[in-house]
């Protein structure tokens, strides 16, 4: 497919930063615009990012050579690669690409899948006084997801606690700590698993005590529960836990195809979070994926702390047959925006 135009902008991310957004034109007249969200706690593994003006610039300068040529995106990536751009600029014109000609068409029967909706957030995404950096509970259905969610904030605003939201749409009271968190979500949600991410390379100070939290909560999932250098930390925790709790690599892997074949290997996880920007490309990130799957971990497609109103990666996680997503709580409009798109695409 010819691309005849590219257009580099700027856009603000949720945070009020300014990010790399492009618009592209295909030969067919098809169009699309994306632009890239960030991390908060981005890990020191994920591809290198620019400034928005720089990727913009970047993207100017190398325009002649993507435009008026006929690509496939594992072309268009390769070309990309070779050009050693900033993570940020190469995803937006890799991801418009794919949206461009890799949009859902909303006849076909989908698998959703599962939803780790945000409930409680902390660490630098929230009151820090809350250690651990998201709390969530897993959901099959979107109606569910909604309904608890609003049933969490009905709960809060009796106790005038529900006017503090952190960086994704989850609730974050200035009085509550960890503990608070847990017993409140088992308290009003005492049938739903826990997911967890203790984003634990940012964490300063002492880390949980794990042991203690999985015995007495219904965790079923726990994301960077180490840094991303304690690999053996990771082997031992998975070797002990990971029959019963998904141990989920997200800092430790960076959706980067080498350190996902090393956890694989090792047995350090048996799930990954997959983030397109940690990458760079689409291609690259479809590879990612495709390790986890032939060493059949599970797929968790994320969102990012920083995020933009674009709503694509929703249909990136059903076209990869993501196991889980995580797109935030259901609060702030470029979370909602993921919610939105997964309702028209027909999930209930
Ligand atoms: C994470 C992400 C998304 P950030 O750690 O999983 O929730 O946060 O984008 O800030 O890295
Ligand atoms: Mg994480």
């Amino acid at each position: 497919m010819k691309i005849k135009d590219l257009e580099p902008d700027k856009a603000l991310a949720s945070l009020g930063s300014e990010t790399v957004k492009v618009v592209i034109k295909l030969e067919n007249r098809e169009t699309a615009d994306v632009s890239i969200p960030t991390g908060i706690s981005a890990g020191k593994y994920e591809a290198r990012k620019v400034s928005a003006d720089e990727g913009i610039y970047q993207i100017q300068k190398i325009k002649h050579l993507i435009i008026n040529h006929n690509w496939t995106q594992e072309t268009l990536d390769a070309q990309l690669e070779d050009l050693s751009l900033g993570a940020n600029a190469s995803l937006a014109i890799s991801a418009s690409f794919w949206k461009a000609i890799s949009r859902i068409n909303y006849k076909q029967k989908l698998k959703f899948p599962k939803l780790m909706l945000l409930l409680f957030e902390g660490g630098k995404h929230g009151n820090p006084n809350i250690s651990m950096q998201e709390f969530m509970i897993i959901e099959e259905s979107l109606k569910d997801a909604i309904e608890d969610f609003r049933r969490l904030r009905n709960f809060l605003e009796k106790k005038g606690l529900e006017s503090t939201v952190g960086a994704e749409g989850g609730f974050s009271p200035l009085s509550f700590n960890d503990i608070q968190a847990l017993k409140t979500i088992e308290k009003i949600f005492p049938n739903r698993q826990i997911a967890l991410d203790a984003a634990a390379s940012f964490k300063k100070g002492t880390i949980p005590d794990y042991d203690l939290i999985l015995s007495k909560y219904k965790i079923a999932s726990l994301e960077d529960p180490f840094s991303d250098e304690e690999w053996d930390l990771w082997v031992k925790f998975c070797t002990r836990f990971g029959k019963r709790v998904m141990i989920v690599g997200d800092d430790l892997t960076a959706t980067n195809t080498e350190r996902i074949n090393k956890a694989v290997s090792l047995r350090a996880i048996n799930a990954v979070v997959i983030k397109p920007n940690q990458n760079g490309t689409i291609s690259g990130t479809i590879k990612a994926a495709e390790i986890a799957k032939k060493g059949n971990i599970k797929i968790v497609v994320s969102h990012r702390g920083e995020e933009t109103i674009d709503n694509w990666i929703v249909d990136f996680a059903i076209k990869i047959e993501a196991d889980f997503v995580k797109f935030g709580g259901m609060d702030r409009g470029e979370r909602i925006a993921k919610y939105n798109r997964l309702s028209e695409l027909g999930m209930v």
